[in-house]
């Protein structure tokens, strides 16, 4: 017998007879174990060894060719009541999923090895961290979940501790889309995943358990699960503030997590301090603040942009013990991918580089690395009882109208704010890029329920006592006319920041508008930033006619959730929407009042 507790021995032991392996190892999380994958992996090719001079530890694995990104027309919530897993999400009935899945798992471990994987998401002592037990025939998985979680006989101690976990069921399988599927059973707390070795497909204490399943969890126990990266900004007075910033998949959640200040900023004494780039689990405590933990333990980031400009820590975390995931390789053996500089040879496929093929590293290629590796991470990401939140942030790709950053007028508007949110759809999911389409919260293919009741449950944090944080929007992503993007982002979003913060200790003014409250003119810091004047106007401009047409955009949206749409964010839509209308013809209002 390998665990204590018998309901994990008994799944353990289910699972074994349905998948049938020739052996099973129950993973303890030490070096020695991950070195021996590795050895494996190597020996079968599974690994490529990379420039071991200068990235030590470093390896590269190609994912099949057809399996490079998440698959949301294969995600499905299984939930008792259709109902319940609402218009965003894909949904088959428990028992038929479970017989579609078992029918694929029959088997289909013979003469390989199954690996059971305890994992703790979030610090092992933490009270807002939760556990699950991963089953896999991936080693690829087994040596990222090491890296993302808090892996092994530590997870397993709390697991029989505590007695319930998360139950996973992953296999590669033939890696055949047409035998595909990702299925999330919330009632049950269980996933069942085959035919996908990638990323959030495969590794399950990731989207599947951290998002979708602990995303219904939350709602039943009053806490929140989101898509948000978590970052530290400390002042010159040696003041930090915790944000939580919610994008959608590769819009540069773990840029701004890591961003660096501006020169003069360093200067003053900025500091920015690392907790999370891609989750974060958040509840109110006893204060009637949100305290908030990012569940995982390492990076699983975009390779491509990712560069000495765009973002030097990431370089500088990913330098060593890195897993890279369907990059390009140099003639020295080298990681490589669009962005960096040198030259690759050897494209994503294992193919001699030619650009006739498309870009050398795939758009979605990744690093999975310990987070303890970034200069900037974060004591506090340690904590178990987590960091206070003063500010969430919404934001997605806005070629036009999103102004670079406004505030909500309070929670219910910065809860519309964020169930509005829209995107151009990006290359981390399969499927056209750079499509326009509304993305709440950047949770649409995160969330484990009905966005309705998601909507509820974010209102329903609002009351007698709370001390909630204040809500932003930004838009990194605005294009002027020649097609160019107007702001340079990266290390000088931390401008941005700092008029937020400013708001928040009540030392920016801001000027009020019926989307919300903008900088004032000269509000943002601009010493040493290379944006013209016109572009900072432009950057600012709201667009009276545009928001209107946004507005009865987003009523439609919001009306697409039926019954269990809140009454106060349709009340809160109308609000904002009369506000532009009073605005674009001040006249009406002076009659009618
Ligand atoms: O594939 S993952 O879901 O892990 C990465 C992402 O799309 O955010
Ligand atoms: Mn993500």
């Amino acid at each position: 017998m390998a665990s204590t507790l018998e309901a994990l021995q008994r799944w353990v032991d289910d699972v074994a007879a349905l998948t049938r392996p020739a052996h099973i190892h129950w993973c303890d999380g030490s070096n020695v174990e991950y070195q021996t994958l590795v050895q494996q992996m190597l020996a079968s090719g599974e690994l490529v060894e990379l420039n071991q001079d200068t990235h030590p530890g470093c390896y590269l694995h190609r994912s099949h060719p057809s399996d490079v990104a998440r698959v949301e027309h294969l995600t499905f919530v299984c939930s008792r009541d259709e109902q319940d897993a609402g218009p965003n999400n894909h949904w088959m009935a428990p028992a038929e999923a479970h017989s579609k899945m078992d029918a694929l798992f029959d088997g289909c471990m013979e003469g390989r090895t199954m690996y059971v994987i305890p994992y703790c998401m979030g610090p092992i002592d933490s009270p807002l961290a939760r556990c699950g037990v991963e089953i896999t025939d991936s080693p690829y998985v087994v040596i990222n979940m090491r890296k993302m979680t808090r892996m092994g006989a530590l997870a397993q101690a709390r697991i029989e501790r505590e007695g319930t976990f998360v139950k996973g069921l992953h296999s590669t399988g033939e890696l055949d889309p047409e035998r595909r599927f990702i299925m999330h059973f919330p009632e049950e707390l269980a996933i069942k995943s085959y035919g996908s070795g990638y990323g959030g497909n495969a590794l399950l204490g990731k989207k599947c358990h951290a998002l979708r399943i602990a995303s219904w969890q939350a709602n039943q126990e009053g806490w929140l699960a989101e898509h948000m990266l978590i970052v530290g900004i400390e002042n010159p007075k040696g003041e930090t503030h915790y944000i939580a910033a919610a994008f959608p998949s590769a819009c540069g959640k773990t840029n701004l997590a890591m961003l660096i200040p501006p020169e003069g900023y360093r200067r003053d004494g900025w500091k920015v301090w690392t907790v999370g780039d891609d989750i974060c689990w958040m509840r109110p405590g006893d204060d009637g603040r949100l305290y908030a933990i990012n569940p995982e333990a390492g990076f699983f980031g975009v390779a491509p942009g990712t560069s000495n400009d765009s973002n030097p820590n990431a370089l500088s975390t990913i330098a060593r013990d890195t897993i890279f995931t369907n990059v390009a390789v140099t003639a020295d053996n080298q990681p490589w991918w669009e962005g960096l500089p040198g030259t690759p040879v050897t494209d994503w496929q294992g193919r001699p580089y030619d650009p006739a093929n498309g870009p050398a590293a795939h758009p979605n290629s990744r690093f999975t690395v310990s987070a303890k590796q970034c200069p900037t991470w974060s004591p506090k990401a340690e904590d178990a009882q987590g960091v206070p939140i003063s500010a969430i942030v919404f934001g997605g790709r806005r070629p036009s109208l999103l102004p670079l950053v406004m505030q909500a007028n309070d929670w219910t508007h910065g809860v519309l704010m964020g169930a509005a949110m829209g995107s151009e759809t990006t290359a981390a999911a399969a499927g056209a890029v750079g499509v326009l389409r509304r993305d709440s919260m950047a949770m649409k293919p995160f969330c484990g329920y009905h966005y309705g009741d998601y909507f509820s449950h974010w209102l329903s944090f609002d009351r007698p006592g709370a001390k909630l944080p204040k809500i932003f929007h930004v838009n990194w992503f605005r294009k002027g006319e020649d097609g160019k993007f107007l702001w340079p982002g990266f290390g000088e979003n931390l401008r941005v920041l700092e008029w937020m913060i400013g708001r928040i200790d009540g030392t920016a003014n801001g000027v009020h508008s019926p989307i919300g409250t903008v900088p004032a003119k000269g509000e943002l810091r601009t010493e040493g930033l290379a944006v013209s004047p016109n572009a900072l106007t432009e950057l600012l401009d709201i667009d009276l006619a545009g928001w209107q047409a946004e507005l009865t955009a987003i009523g439609q949206y919001l009306e697409s959730f039926g019954a269990r749409l809140p009454q106060r964010l349709r009340a809160e839509q109308q609000r904002v929407a009369q506000a532009l209308g009073d605005a674009a013809q001040p006249s009406r209002r002076a009659v009618a009042s």
